[in-house]
């Protein structure tokens, strides 16, 4: 079949074999593979500027000069911050997209992001920090992007279904974070110093690929037992609800709200405890005041009576409305 190149892609290519820099290399791919007619008979050559492009750009991430000493670091925000690792083009940054208000690059190779970008992601009455992250990848192999996860609440795995390498490139992932000794899920970390345990929630993006479903539960089998897993388009917005929710549920937090004796019931800004807290923790929060005098608390919530007294050691749950006294 006749690729049917265009004279914008001829220019490119012309540009390409001309220039020097990496960065102008980079460049001219990009300009390549934009205007690259997309059918049958270039799929190939696609497939092959895609891999020129994101050697290249490997190449920029491990030079000395492209570091040149910058630490990035990300401050924490909100009711937990959780970090997106995971192979290159798994669909991190268009996750970030489609979930908060930030908004990455996205692109149809891999190795597209370079530094960390957060963004707030609404849950109900609470915003959850997400932090999208390059590619976690031997190619990148900054020591700020392991700093970062290490330092996060929580993060999200996030795969390709429809990668056909899926298992080795998670197995790559999961190994590049085991130099940096960092054990996500369930499994304990080996027994010596520096190792940490990370909670996860693995996302298996791209569930709109075909043969996603099945590559699912083969993942499933494989690493269930490890990883509480969600499956998602991030594409299509199929599974972002879900996905939503079992982020706020990974952070194991509760919201609390206070309400003045005499005033009326409402939920509005929460307090954001630990799960397992209990009322003298809330008084804690709300004032140091409480924490020494608070004889008792009335409380409104599932499962109570209305309005029950309960004492210091009362264990408290997500939603609960807390009257304290003193
Ligand atoms: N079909 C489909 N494509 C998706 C989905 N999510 C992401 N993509 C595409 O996958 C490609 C990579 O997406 P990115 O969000 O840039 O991936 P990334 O994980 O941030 O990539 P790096 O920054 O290189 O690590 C883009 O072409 C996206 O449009 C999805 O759910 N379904
Ligand atoms: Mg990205």
């Amino acid at each position: 079949m006749p690729a049917n190149l265009t004279p914008q892609y001829l220019e490119a290519e012309r540009r390409f074999k001309s220039v020097k820099t990496t960065e102008d290399k980079v460049e001219a791919l990009e300009e390549m593979l934009a205007t690259i007619p997309r059918h049958k008979g270039t799929e190939k050559m696609q497939a092959d500027l895609k891999r020129r492009l994101s050697k290249l750009r490997a190449e920029q991430a491990r030079r000395p000069a492209s570091r040149a000493g910058i630490m990035h670091r990300v401050e924490k925000e909100g009711t937990g911050q959780v970090a997106l690792v995971g192979p290159p083009n798994s669909g991190k940054s268009l996750l970030v997209r489609r979930l908060t208000h930030a908004a990455p690059e996205v692109a149809d190779y891999p190795f597209t992001t370079r530094v960390p970008l957060p963004g707030m992601m609404p849950f109900e009455d609470v915003q959850v920090q997400l932090v999208d992250l390059p590619p976690v990848h031997p190619d990148f192999p900054e020591s700020w992007l392991y700093q970062i996860i290490r330092n996060a609440d929580a993060t999200l795995l996030v795969v390709d279904l429809s990668d056909p390498d899926l298992l080795e490139d998670l197995e790559t992932t999961l190994g590049q974070l085991a130099n940096a000794k960092v054990q996500l899920g369930q499994d304990d970390p080996p027994n010596a110093p520096g190792w940490l345990r990370k909670r996860t929630l693995l996302v298996a993006n791209k569930i709109d690929a075909s043969g996603a479903q099945e590559d699912f539960e083969i993942l499933s089998e494989l690493y269930g037992a490890r990883f509480p897993m969600v499956r998602v388009s991030a594409e299509t917005g199929d599974g972002l609800e879900q996905l939503r929710q079992a982020v706020f549920e990974m952070l194991e937090v509760i919201r609390v709200y206070t309400k003045a004796p005499g005033k009326k019931l409402e939920r509005t800004a929460p307090y954001v405890l630990r799960r397992g807290s209990r009322l003298i923790d809330l008084a804690a929060h709300v004032h140091q005041d409480f924490l020494i005098h608070l004889k008792y608390a009335r409380v409104w919530g599932h499962g109570k009576f209305e309005g029950q007294m309960v004492n210091r050691d009362h264990l408290l749950e997500d939603k609960d409305v807390v009257e304290l006294h003193r």
